[in-house]
């Protein structure tokens, strides 16, 4: 079920109307969430208003995604107004995603929420939420166009960015997001250079120490009830050295492992602070185990953070993950 249309034509006249938007995307943002928060800053601030992008951390914006902020809307959390007029969450599966700006949301004016999180239990005054949507730029591109925004090529690139990147390059987009990207397309994205900058582009000195995290990877044949895991560190000096695109990529090769249902990435991202990206063929619900693990996300993708050992977190992810086949989860 799409979102219903009443909240992307609230969310919509309600930003046409705006003087001043503040625009969120979640820590650690990636092409979708900040793509968003991008796509519709773009088109409100060439009609005229006050527009500024933000997120918590890290201090800075992923180099990818640099270029997608073409008038430079990106502005540190401190310049976030105390009390935005209005404010915009993008991508965010629960305010606590907004990180230290999260406090935003009760102290601004109106806010509007845009998500496409299975796990969101729905915040916001104005919640542009729906679980069917491949990625939030839908929902964005939804809003846009009842704003009668025009799509410039600039708009274009942000939501493609999201587009391509959530959907794993169209492999989980429906009819409806081929359209989508048709019209992108029209409107000026070159999908190729976009996408190789996004996805396939990574410093010289990575392959190597790529090469090493992949050799440490171990397969568990009896995980997730008997369907397989396979899993990796990244410790906590490479997660130092190397760009969230290079750390984050390697659950992309791990789930290429036939035997394995589940991929697991573990980044260390402090002393005993592990990051978990986990990711499964679809026939395992890996939301389920993060969010018993206090995380999110979906069916197919999803994580959570947890100190300990990193074998204290796998030994807590095993629990999480079905013991049986996956015609008993069926009940
Ligand atoms: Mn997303």
């Amino acid at each position: 079920m799409r979102a219903p249309g009443s909240a992307v034509a609230r969310a919509a006249q309600l930003l046409a109307a705006a003087p001043d938007v503040t625009l969120l995307a979640h820590v650690d943002p990636d092409a979708d969430s900040l793509g968003s928060a991008l796509a519709l800053g773009i088109a409100l601030h060439r009609r005229g208003a006050a527009v500024r992008v933000s997120f918590a951390t890290p201090e800075r914006m992923p180099e990818t995604l640099v270029p997608l902020d073409v008038l430079g809307l990106v502005v540190p959390p401190e310049q976030v107004p105390a009390a935005p007029p209005v404010l915009v969450a993008c991508d965010a599966a629960e305010p606590a995603r907004l990180g230290t700006l999260a406090d935003r949301l009760a102290a601004s004016g109106v806010s509007v929420m845009l998500d496409h999180h299975v796990t969101n239990p729905g915040f916001g005054d104005v919640q542009v939420l729906d679980p069917d949507a491949e990625a939030t730029v839908v929902l964005a591109y939804d809003v846009l166009r009842a704003m009668d925004a025009p799509l410039d090529a600039d708009v274009a690139r942000c939501l493609y960015a999201g587009l391509v990147t959530d959907t794993s390059g169209f492999r989980r987009a429906g009819a409806a997001a081929h359209h989508m990207a048709a019209e992108l397309v029209a409107a000026g994205v070159d999908p190729e250079p976009l996408v190789r900058g996004l996805m396939d582009t990574h410093p010289y000195a990575w392959l190597a120490e790529l090469g090493a995290i992949l050799q440490a990877a171990v397969l568990e044949p009896d995980a997730a009830g008997g369907l397989g895991m396979v899993r990796t560190c990244v410790p906590l000096e490479v997660t130092a050295r190397f760009r969230q695109e290079e750390v984050y990529s390697v659950v992309d090769l791990l789930r290429t492992a036939a035997e394995a249902e589940v991929a697991v990435l573990l980044r260390q991202v402090g002393g005993r602070t592990w990051s978990v990206s986990l990711r499964s063929t679809g026939r395992v619900d890996v939301a389920a185990a993060a969010a018993l693990l206090g995380g999110g996300g979906h069916r197919a993708a999803a994580g959570f953070t947890r100190d300990g050992s990193a074998e204290e977190v796998l030994a807590a992810l095993r629990g999480a993950l079905p013991a049986g086949p996956p015609e008993a989860l069926a009940s």
